[in-house]
């Protein structure tokens, strides 16, 4: 069995026992020949040289009868720096199709949103991880970390001893529970309503006076436009609508506040997880949450800090290098001059052959198949068919397509929906660099072989490029792709031009920007200013707006969806390792006793859910860890119980994000409706 403190999760960083459990690489179905949908439905193994014929005559058909733009790309924020950059690139090079985008935009893209606008900057964590041991308060909202980034825990054990861990869930979740055994403080919110508490916690810092008026003066601006939309939300009427009570609200203002270094506290931390950013109003919760801090004078000082809690062992370096739809290598915009002028020079192509800029990933699932959207996609490092918002209609998306290519180690549900299956290799089978929440750049090392005939994306890709057209632009040897994206970084907001294989084998991990070889890298970011026109950071007033599907008579419960820390993300490998399976074989519904009295519903009995989207049934589960309006399910499972059958695919017009954390559902006793009348 797997002890809970030793599963790690963040496979690209800080702990790797139980994740490089081998039993992972060595699933019993994991592939090791290319696969071909047959006619009668199933799949037969072809050699490499048919799989990637047939797929470049597919790419060429669609492309010759309806454009570029008829093929797209789905990436993940699992794939090496070296593959989001050589996938990126195939994107924009040779196919010529803007339609890109990963599933990193599910995970870090309202934070890094957020950053960008207020901060000029988007490095996940601006500062290292171990600051964190030294701060009087941290504020966590919508995070987890106990049971989704374990060895973070440790980095809290300063603050917990000193009263000052404070925790904003709807769940009395593992993490919310580190906060009983001190002073620290659990805010339990009704879903979707993160961002009242934010804005109230501002409206009592500015009423009260405690906010770093010479920093605020100093390094930011729009201070009278943040007091005017926050003026309306004094404790008691956010207390009405987030349901937590006017005082918490100004003793975790108060507690912040004390600990803040201009009132000679030690500092303070405000960090966000998926929790509060998966929303709707994702961006602008975030954006709250860095105003917040700002009024503190918490970002970029040493000892303080705001930051998003990174997903994905490789989400950062995802969208660093190119994954995303709007961005080139080094985090430039595809749709800046100047950006593409570089980036096309490193490339060897004509600034004005490059696409503009494609759609974020909802919007592009959304398109597949349809009249005027692509005919083919090419999918690596994702399991959409489970991990995207309102998945039943992403599965008839997928199949009203021409073509689907799936690049997988493994059958995802996502690979079973292909035409072709491309066996990949994966971590410890691969060389490469991952960047880290804290925009640490760490070498990943081969120490196994590549089972069967597994390959790189590097030599897919290449294999692809020359017979599309042209394979001298995709090197296969990644410490060659590396010094590539270093070059088209060079410059940018994510610069990676003094970094390189040789020199962090020599130096160990090296955090960006990093603008030259004698450059030490940059572990704190922010500390001279922000790297804005002005130099200042932004105040920026938002407003809240319900969530997009807000309970009603119909749907009158809060549904919200998570981790648990045996299963990882859409499950396509932890489902397979037998030991995490036994520890968490299937899907559930946590509900509060009170809510299972008044449904009628007794521990471990199936329910139905039903939501705007789609229904799905799973066993009830019931504690007294959540609040009675709200049920929980996790995400990691796929067919019957799969949350995202459930879930909404409306998104933050800023971000693109989709509001996984709230959609309102109605539950019902199966036992009722097998005796109701048909
Ligand atoms: N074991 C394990 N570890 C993982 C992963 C995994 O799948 N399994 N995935 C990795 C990835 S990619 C990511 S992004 C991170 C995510 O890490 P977290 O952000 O910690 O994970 P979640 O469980 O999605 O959400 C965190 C908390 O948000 C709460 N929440 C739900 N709705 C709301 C709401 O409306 N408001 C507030 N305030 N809270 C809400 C949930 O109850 C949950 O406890 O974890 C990483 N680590
Ligand atoms: N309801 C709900 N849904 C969510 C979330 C939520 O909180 N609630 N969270 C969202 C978040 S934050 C995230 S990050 C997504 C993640 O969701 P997914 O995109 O489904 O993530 P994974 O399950 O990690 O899928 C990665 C796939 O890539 C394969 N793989 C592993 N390594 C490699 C490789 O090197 N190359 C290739 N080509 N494939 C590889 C794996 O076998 C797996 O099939 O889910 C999102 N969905
Ligand atoms: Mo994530």
């Amino acid at each position: 069995m797997v002890e809970g403190r030793d599963f790690p999760t963040n496979r690209g960083g800080l702990c790797r026992k139980g994740w490089t459990s081998a039993e992972v690489l060595t699933a019993p179905d994991r592939l090791l020949m290319p696969q071909l949908r047959t006619p009668d439905g199933g799949f037969r193994e072809a050699g490499w040289d048919e799989a990637l014929d047939l797929v470049a005559a597919g790419i060429r058909t669609a492309q010759q009868r309806d454009g570029a733009d008829a093929v797209a790309v789905f990436g993940g924020g699992g794939l090496t720096n070296e593959k989001a950059y050589a996938l990126g690139k195939f994107t924009r090079v040779v196919l010529g199709s803007r339609l890109i985008d990963y599933n990193g935009r599910f995970c870090m893209s309202a934070a890094a949103t957020a950053s960008n606008r207020s901060l000029g900057l988007d490095r996940g964590l601006g500062f290292p991880l171990a600051d964190l041991g030294g701060a009087d308060a941290v504020l966590l909202l919508g995070s987890n970390v106990a049971a989704t980034m374990p060895p973070f825990v440790q980095h809290l054990e300063g603050v917990r001893s000193r009263g000052g861990l404070m925790v904003l869930d709807p769940r009395d979740s593992a993490t919310a529970k580190l906060t009983a055994d001190g002073a620290g403080l659990h805010l339990s919110p009704v879903p979707g309503t993160d961002l009242v508490v934010l804005l109230a916690l501002i409206h009592v810092v500015l009423a009260e006076g405690l906010l770093d008026a010479d920093y605020v003066a100093e390094r930011t601006t729009g201070l009278p436009e943040l007091r005017t939309a926050t003026a309306a939300w004094w404790p008691e009427r956010a207390e009405a609508v987030c349901g937590i009570g006017a005082e918490r609200i100004r003793e975790t203002a108060r507690r912040l506040a004390q600990a803040s270094p201009s009132r000679g506290g030690r500092g303070a931390y405000i960090l966000t997880g998926r929790g509060v950013e998966q929303s709707t109003q994702g961006t602008a919760t975030v954006t709250a949450a860095i105003d917040l801090a700002l009024l503190l004078g918490l970002i970029g000082r040493e000892g303080s800090g705001y930051g998003p809690i990174t997903g994905q062992g490789n989400g950062q370096g995802g969208r660093e290098h190119g994954l995303k739809a709007d961005q080139l290598p080094g985090y430039r915009l595809i749709s800046d001059p100047a950006a593409r002028a570089h980036v096309a020079s490193v490339w060897g192509v004509d600034p004005d052959s490059l696409p503009g800029p494609g759609v974020p990933a909802v919007q592009l699932l959304d398109m597949l198949g349809r009249p005027g959207g692509p005919s083919t996609l090419l999918v690596a490092g994702a399991n959409v068919v489970v991990s995207a918002p309102n998945a039943g209609a992403v599965r008839e998306r997928l199949a009203s397509l021409d073509l689907l290519v799936v690049l997988d180690t493994v059958p995802s549900e996502t690979a079973l929906c292909a035409d072709v299956i491309l066996p990949v290799v994966q971590w410890a089978e691969e060389e490469g660099t991952m960047t880290n929440l804290e925009g640490r750049v760490i070498r990943r090392r081969q120490a196994r072989p590549a089972p069967g005939q597994a390959r790189s994306e590097l030599w897919i890709l290449r294999e692809l490029a020359a017979r599309l057209g042209d394979a001298s632009g995709f090197p296969t040897d990644p410490a060659a792709v590396f010094d590539e994206l270093a070059r088209a970084s060079a410059g940018g907001r994510a610069d990676y031009s003094g970094i390189s294989h040789a020199r962090l084998d020599a130096e160990g991990s090296i955090q960006w920007p990093c603008p030259g070889p004698e450059h030490p890298g940059t572990p704190r970011v922010f500390l001279d200013g922000f790297p804005t026109p002005d130099g200042r950071a932004r105040l920026i007033p938002v407003e809240h707006r319900a969530p997009d599907d807000d309970v009603r008579e119909q749907a009158p419960l809060h549904l919200i969806t998570g981790r648990l820390l045996e299963q990882y993300q859409s499950g396509a490998q932890t489902r397979r390792v037998p030991s995490l399976l036994a520890a968490r074989p299937g899907s559930f519904v946590e509900m509060h006793p009170l809510l299972a009295d008044r449904l009628g519903v007794e521990d471990g009995e199936v329910v139905l859910l039903r939501t705007r989207r789609g229904e799905t049934r799973a066993p009830a589960r019931i504690s007294e860890d959540i609040r009675p309006d709200t049920v929980f399910m996790p995400f990691h499972y796929a067919g019957e119980g799969s949350a995202n059958l459930l879930t909404n695919d409306a998104t933050d017009p800023l971000s693109g994000m989709p509001e996984f954390k709230m959609t309102a559902v109605e539950v019902l006793p199966v036992r009722s409706l097998e005796r109701s009348p048909a």
